[in-house]
């Protein structure tokens, strides 16, 4: 009998203990990806001049990077305005040479300032954003895919007017330096592309239904007075355990594709404080939870990217977040337990997750 790709991924997941044993003998994301008009990759930082099998996964894997922190205010001017770039020109360079578009990411974002921009004047906050932005992206000039130029613009619960999410940069110019942005970095680089990254609006809960609205307003704003916008970027982290509702997520994307902007999502992974601590049961649960979002989402044609944040649980963020542990001891759970959120284990190894998302991107030719 020949099994077709389709027929034979669909009996690898329906054999419960499958378990290759490395990436190499599974589908390849990254030329999958392509095969559907998407471009695949993950978040990656420094970690890849040291840990050589990851790096092996994320060439072997990725069409397009994400840096996961190094071009952060608070990472690349760590002491004041003055740039150290040691670390990201050999990030470009490393990404240059294994042919990954790269991106850099949350240029401008009022989370994590650092402590020297606080004490700035407004004056000083404005210009800044300006060597921030411009002086960075000027300097990879033709050497990146793009930038997430401004992150998670809006969090009402921080109260201010427009549910804008506070910190310096709002403070010293209001919602004004958001198209700020946006101009000095298309001056910088007039091909890269800009894009407008943005929390929460995967979420079907209070949260995510009053980020979309605010969103959708600032994209038309921006498209309107003739900002360069290529793209909106939508996180992704999803959290199964607050409520969510695919199909209204996709309906939202196609209201801001319809602004004439490319959708990318940007930091996917999946959040299983919530699952049980049985290791197999949570593979299972965090593999339908991508198959099945990305099922729905993908369906959208000007949806062209899909980035993880990390590859592997050995890099995923979860383990440092504070909240985390805690979350999972309120959950019954135990609070030592490795974490489950990414599509390779810590020994890089494939998990359930990896074909549902595989299966996930063969789908999309169908629509
Ligand atoms: O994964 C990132 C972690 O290493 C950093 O400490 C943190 C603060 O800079 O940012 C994490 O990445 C965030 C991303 O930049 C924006 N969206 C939320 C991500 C997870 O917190």
């Amino acid at each position: 009998m020949i099994l077709n790709r389709r027929t034979f991924l669909a009996a690898l997941a329906a054999t419960a203990a499958y378990r290759p044993a490395d990436a190499a003998a599974t589908p390849n994301l990254g030329s999958l990806a392509e095969q559907h008009g998407l471009l695949f990759g993950s978040a990656f930082d420094r970690e890849i001049f040291t840990d050589a099998s990851y790096r092996a996964l994320i060439k072997s894997s990725c069409r397009i990077g994400s840096v996961e922190n190094s071009f952060k205010i608070d990472w690349l001017r760590r002491n004041g305005i003055t740039a150290d770039f040691r670390i990201t020109d050999r990030l470009v360079q490393f990404a240059n040479s294994a042919k990954i578009a790269l991106r850099g990411t949350a240029l401008v974002w009022n989370d994590w300032p650092p402590t020297w921009l606080k004490s700035l004047s407004a004056r000083e906050v404005a210009a800044a954003l300006d060597r921030h932005v411009g002086e960075t992206i000027g300097r990879y000039a033709g050497r990146m895919q793009g930038w997430g130029v401004v992150n998670e613009p809006f969090y009402p619960p921080h109260r201010q007017t427009g549910g804008y999410r506070k910190g310096p940069w709002l403070e010293a110019m209001g919602p004004s330096y958001i198209p700020r942005a946006f101009k000095v970095a298309a001056a910088a680089d007039p091909q890269a592309k800009l894009v407008l990254n943005e929390a929460f609006c995967e979420q079907d809960d209070e949260l995510g239904r009053s980020v979309r609205p605010r969103l959708l307003k600032l994209v038309a704003e921006l498209k309107h007075s003739g900002v360069k916008l290529d793209a909106v970027g939508f996180q992704a982290h999803l959290k199964p355990h607050l409520p969510y509702n695919d199909q209204a997520f996709a309906t939202f994307l196609g209201q801001i594709a319809a602004l004439d902007v490319d959708i990318y999502i940007t930091e996917f992974d999946v959040d299983d404080e919530g699952m049980p601590d049985d290791i197999a049961k949570r593979d299972r649960l965090v593999a339908d939870r991508c198959e099945k979002f990305l099922r729905t989402i993908l369906t959208i044609p000007r949806v062209k990217v899909l980035i993880c944040w990390h590859l592997s649980d050995r890099y995923s963020w979860y383990k440092d977040a504070d909240w985390y542990a805690r979350a999972i001891s309120e959950n019954g759970g135990d609070p030592t337990r490795k974490v489950r959120t990414h599509l390779t284990d810590g020994e890089l190894r494939p998990k359930l997750a990896w074909d549902a998302v595989a299966r996930a991107i063969e789908a999309r030719s169908e629509h």
